[in-house]
């Protein structure tokens, strides 16, 4: 792997115990399949969603040191030279409902990030108990985006850098909702898809509030880039395509994939990014019983390079199956 990468992000057999143990450039350890009130040290982050298939993987965040960490009210963190992440978790239990918590949540990254040397959001990962519970606008999904967009200072009119992002939904008997960010010094450069209506711009129909997230962004530091690509499910325009057909949704999301990455180089003029060794994928899956399917599709249409974990996990509309995240490093060509 490059050492020119600003952030060097990769799945690693092993335990987060003794990754953290271990090296001193280790920014972040996530470990699947374990609620998100267990972090045992502010590097630590607990993923709720379980892991598909094995070899059982922790991934592992790691860059240029020295690495300091802390606390800031709720929220833990781990902050390097050029980057920093922090992750939040709230029980549910303690709450009165999930717009207050969503609300409560991004009102301590925000303030937190106000006072942070690296005070722009890359991009935030939400994982949210019980996503789809409820019916029309009190569905879980919508409340916390109106939560979100109830503490977020960001007004999507103005175009401001909006980080890239992940929603996806964690057993209903979780209790926390968690929300984790990386963060640097800098924005990074937005990206929106082509194929795809901006998501600050969706239509009444899928809630009172519009999600707001880029579709991707480009880190860039010290020569070295990285796409953050946000969650990418089987949704053209606006609207959910293949429904009940999760190889057809997967093919769907790998073009919405391919096609953000097309308008990367558009707009970096000179930088191709490709799925390869550098990267990573994660693709949720609603029905783990789909997992066989998923992995033969995304077998034969991505590059067998890139390392690619399966979570199971609810997407945040109900009529889709899968959706995919990562990161990938991009080549001046
Ligand atoms: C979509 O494209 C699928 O609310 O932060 C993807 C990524 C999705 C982020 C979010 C939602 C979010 O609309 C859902």
């Amino acid at each position: 792997m490059s050492e020119l990468l600003s952030l060097r992000a990769s799945y690693e057999e092993g335990t987060a115990g003794a990754w953290l143990e271990g090296a001193d450039d280790v920014l972040a350890v996530f470990e699947f399949g374990r609620s998100p009130l267990d972090s045992t040290d502010p590097r630590h982050v607990p993923v709720a969603l379980e892991q598909l298939g094995g070899p059982a993987m922790v991934e592992v965040w790691r860059c240029a040191g020295p690495i300091k960490t802390g606390s800031w009210d709720r929220l833990r963190f781990s902050q390097g030279e050029e980057l920093t992440m922090g992750h939040i978790a709230l029980d549910l239990r303690e709450s009165s409902d999930m717009r207050e918590a969503s609300r409560l949540a991004y009102e301590i990254l925000q303030t937190y990030l106000q006072q942070s040397p690296h005070q722009w959001p890359l991009k935030i990962w939400n994982y949210i108990p019980g996503i789809n519970q409820g019916q029309g606008d009190e569905e879980l999904y919508r409340q916390f985006c109106l939560g979100r967009a109830d503490a977020v200072l960001i007004d999507p009119g103005d175009s401001p850098p909006l980080p890239a992002a992940t929603a996806i939904g964690s057993r209903a008997e979780e209790p926390a909702l968690q929300v984790y960010f990386l963060a640097a010094a800098l924005p990074g450069l937005d990206v929106e898809n082509p194929r795809q209506v901006s998501a600050w711009r969706y239509p009444r129909q899928y809630g009172p509030k519009s999600p707001l997230f880029s579709r991707g962004t480009i880190l860039r530091l010290n020569g070295s880039q990285q796409f953050l690509i946000s969650g990418t499910a089987s949704i053209v325009g606006h609207q959910s395509h293949h429904e009940n057909q999760v190889a057809n949704q997967l093919s769907e999301s790998l073009r919405n994939v391919h096609s953000l990455l097309e308008e990367g180089y558009r707009l970096t003029g000179d930088s191709h990014a490709r799925l390869d060794a550098e990267g990573m994928l994660k693709v949720y899956i609603r029905d783990p019983s789909d997992l066989e399917l998923i992995r033969r599709t995304l077998d034969a249409e991505a590059p067998a390079e890139i390392p690619r974990i399966y979570l199971k996990g609810d997407i945040c509309r109900e009529n889709l199956l899968t959706e995919i995240d990562g990161i990938v490093s991009l080549q001046r060509s």
